[in-house]
């Protein structure tokens, strides 16, 4: 809730009555109106010019920004222009700008940094149940007794769900906490076990836990019967196997051996693995799992554990990935804006999901290439190479947030012959609009109408508030204007957008009925609705229907679900994972790999990155409140004390941090954190010399082609 006086902004406090927040807010929150009044918040378009921004007007930079995309399009073909945004979009941004390259243009070169954070889920979910996206809700944290946080400190990056957490434990409510995290970030303090494996050699645990459960027959053997199926991948083709044949491979996976490849104690593996089976279990995990080449794997075998223990779709028992950014789900995994997927639950490359968008959108037949566009690990290598023309960087941070950044900025920012084209909207300057050739102002979300969509599938509607400064513009409304100019200038047909849509609520119908028949079917939350409710969880079909807790389930609660999605035919409780082939859910049989880049002698130490509570990402905003930023006010790296006393390392000590790719000097914060051997630096300074992403490295997990930003090589020197 927005407190505003005279037109400004001037307090930020939760709702108690918001289902699922039920009054918390985070600390960074708080500070809303600083962040939103900072002096340095942009406020007019600006146009590179000898190596110098200069005003200018919003027609002329429209014109500009237009001319260089239809120019590379002529010139180069339709692969030469990109798109790349962001979970923190409102969901009609996203769908507004991949309609747009898509259907208008005819690239899929459309990606954000969902890429960055929630592709391995995404990969995990897909390949296990047939669907994206948890199919438990934020409810279940009232019925768990087992959490298993894994790889997320809830305590500092999900606050609001952790003091839920919390609370229970603290109510005497006998709730456990398992956390399997190297490093011991502040949610080590409630833990009841702590499993702390070698970074990236987590899957062993997982694999032990299923094989304690297994050989203490603690599965549940009728619920692997009727709703899971066992694949493994051979010469490349995913191929059936047995339980048995599971239960083999589970061999090589005794508490014992894990131990030996990972470095947790067979004991407390074994410990966490009952609790595990006893449940109700709620597995919630973050960054660890995804940023990694392993990252889909490491999803799939959370979903195995709550698959062969029955410890899902009742209340209280889920395996639920935590989103990162607040509209990474609705935004664009629902919107289908990343290269290779279309919205809701479509394919680019399923001849009827193209022709079922072209037909909505109205673009002519053929229009989608039947392709994947370039991921973006990808799409910034082609930019470096000239390959990508020009380029559009909407709410998102690039020039910081990529892995191996050197590279990275020097595709968007190194002056040569041919340089490509590159605009940013953001609200401030940034290390990204530093390199651009356009800049144009944003106005940010308590500016502009819009939905966002939560982990839990709930959509939620927040209306504009107050008044963007100076010129600033919604993004929805620049990519409105670039698509008319666009069709003026003859690369994207007549009328495709210009006319239809004019603000975010015209467009939620069309959302609507992308979405009607499939799996997400939202056709009944109406904008009416969501003006008058908290939000409503998809699939919701009809507008009486009241939303949908947990999918994949005939829910107990027969006004809950009574949606299409689970069969008429069960009974309360029943479960149909409609999605899965066969309607089974697979049990998939992953190898454990280490990661792309372990430590060797030359790099003896594992570089994993992350976060801090009071900074959000690149600190753009959090910087500008002076409680936030005090409370981290330079950067630092995390050393466990063994490791300082060996390299001569006092706490405050100047560091130097160099991988194959870079370095960044900064400050010792000598604690007994991370695991010995393992370093931990957050990325939230844009301080040159301190810059993390200098280091990380940006191999990617080929499924997902998630970057591993959370193991890397690196040596540690006193600076
Ligand atoms: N305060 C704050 N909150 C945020 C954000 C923010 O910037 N600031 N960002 C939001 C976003 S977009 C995201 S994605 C989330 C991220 O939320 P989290 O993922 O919870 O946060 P991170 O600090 O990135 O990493 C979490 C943990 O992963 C662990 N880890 C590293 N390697 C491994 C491994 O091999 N195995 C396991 N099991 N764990 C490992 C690290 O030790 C670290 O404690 O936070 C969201 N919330
Ligand atoms: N080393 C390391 N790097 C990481 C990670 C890590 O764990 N370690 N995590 C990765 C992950 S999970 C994520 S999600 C990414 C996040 O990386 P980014 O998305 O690059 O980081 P943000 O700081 O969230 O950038 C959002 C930008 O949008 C601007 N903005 C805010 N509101 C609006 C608006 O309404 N419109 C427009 N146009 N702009 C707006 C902000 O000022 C800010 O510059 O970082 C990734 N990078
Ligand atoms: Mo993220």
């Amino acid at each position: 809730m927005l407190g505003v006086r005279d037109g400004q902004l001037v307090s930020l406090r939760g709702d108690p009555e918001h289902p699922t927040t039920k009054g918390l807010v985070c600390a960074k929150a708080l500070f809303l109106p600083k962040i939103v009044y900072s002096e340095d918040r942009l406020n007019y378009p600006m146009v590179r010019r000898n190596g110098e921004f200069v005003r200018i007007g919003w027609d002329e930079a429209m014109n500009l920004l237009a001319e260089k995309f239809a120019g590379a399009i002529k010139k180069h073909g339709t692969d030469s222009v990109a798109f790349y945004g962001s979970g923190q979009a409102m969901s009609e941004e996203s769908y507004l700008a991949n309609r747009l390259f898509k259907g208008g243009i005819g690239t899929n070169n459309v990606e954000g940094n969902p890429r960055l954070c929630m592709a391995s889920a995404v990969g995990g979910y897909v390949t296990t149940f047939g669907k994206d996206e948890p199919m438990g809700c934020y409810d279940d944290i009232e019925h768990a007794k087992v959490f298993f946080l894994v790889g997320s400190n809830t305590a500092e990056c999900h606050p609001v769900i952790f003091d839920q957490i919390l609370a229970r434990k603290q109510a005497g409510r006998d709730v456990l906490i398992v956390v399997l995290d190297p490093r011991k970030s502040p949610v080590k303090h409630v833990a009841d076990i702590h499993l702390d494996p070698v970074p990236g050699f987590d899957l062993a645990v997982l694999h032990a836990m299923a094989q304690t459960i297994i050989a203490e027959n603690r599965h549940d053997r009728d619920f692997i019967d009727k709703h899971a199926q066992f694949k493994i991948v051979r010469d490349g083709k995913p191929t059936n196997v047995s339980f048995d044949d599971y239960v083999k491979f589970l061999d090589d996976f005794t508490p014992e051996k894990a131990e030996r490849i990972c470095g947790v104690s067979a004991n407390r593996i074994r410990e966490a693995a009952r609790l595990f089976a006893v449940g109700p279990t709620m597995s919630l995990w973050t960054m660890g799992l995804n940023q990694r080449t392993t990252g889909v794997w490491a999803n799939n075998l959370m979903h195995n554990l709550h698959l062969i223990t029955g410890q899902i779709n009742k209340p209280g028992a889920t395996s639920f990935s935590l989103t990162g950014q607040p509209n990474a789900c609705g935004g664009v995994r629902d919107t289908g804006s990343l290269c290779h997927i279309l919205p809701y639950g479509r394919s680019v490359s399923k001849a009827d999901h193209r022709a079922e968008m072209e037909t909505l959108w109205g673009s002519k037949p053929g229009t989608i290439p039947d392709e994947p566009g370039l991921h973006t690990i990808a799409m910034f290598e082609a930019l470096g190479e000239d390959k990508i023309q020009a380029m559009l960087i909407c709410t998102t941070n690039p020039g910081h947030s990529l892995p191996n950044c050197h590279r990275h900025r020097d595709a968007m920012g190194k002056p040569r012959p041919n340089k490509p084209f590159v605009c940013v909207i953001d609200a401030y300057p940034t290390r990204t609009t530093e390199l651009a050739d356009l800049v144009l102002p944003a106005a940010m979300w308590a500016e502009k109408t819009g939905v966002f969509g939560m982990s839990e599938r709930r959509y939620q509607l927040h209306p504009q508030i107050i008044s963007p400064p100076g010129e600033a513009r919604s993004d929805f409304d620049v990519i409105l204007d670039l698509a008319g100019r666009l069709e003026d200038l003859g690369v994207v047909q007549r009328g495709y957008i210009k006319g239809k849509f004019k603000t975010t609520d015209d467009i939620w119908d069309e959302m609507r009925q992308a979405s009607k028949g499939t799996a997400y079917d939202f056709m009944g939350i109406t904008r009416k609705r969501l003006h008058a409710e908290r939000g409503v969880r998809w699939p919701a079909p009809t507008e009486d229907h009241p939303g949908t807790a947990r999918r994949y389930v005939k829910g107990e609660d027969p006004i809950l679900d009574r949606g299409p999605y689970a069969d008429n035919s069960l009974s309360p409780g029943d479960t149909k994972f409609y999605a899965a082939p066969d309607h089974r859910a697979i049990v998939w049989l992953r190898p454990v790999k280490p990661p792309a880049e372990p430590a060797d002698n030359e790099y003896p130490f594992i570089l994993s990155t992350g976060r801090v509570l009071e900074h959000w990402h690149t600190g753009t905003m959090t910087m500008k409140a002076d409680e936030l930023r005090r409370a981290y006010p330079e950067a630092f790296v995390e050393i466990n004390p063994e490791d300082a006393r060996e390299l001569g390392i006092r706490n405050g000590d100047q560091v130097r941090i160099t991988s194959r790719r870079g370095e960044a000097v900064m400050k010792s914060r000598v604690v007994d954190m991370p695991r010995k051997g393992m370093v931990f630096a957050p990325f939230h300074w844009e301080d040159d010399r301190a810059f993390i992403n200098y280091v990380t490295i940006d191999a990617f997990d080929p499924g997902s082609k998630q970057p591993e930003f959370k193991i890397c090589a690196v040596k540690l020197a006193k600076a």
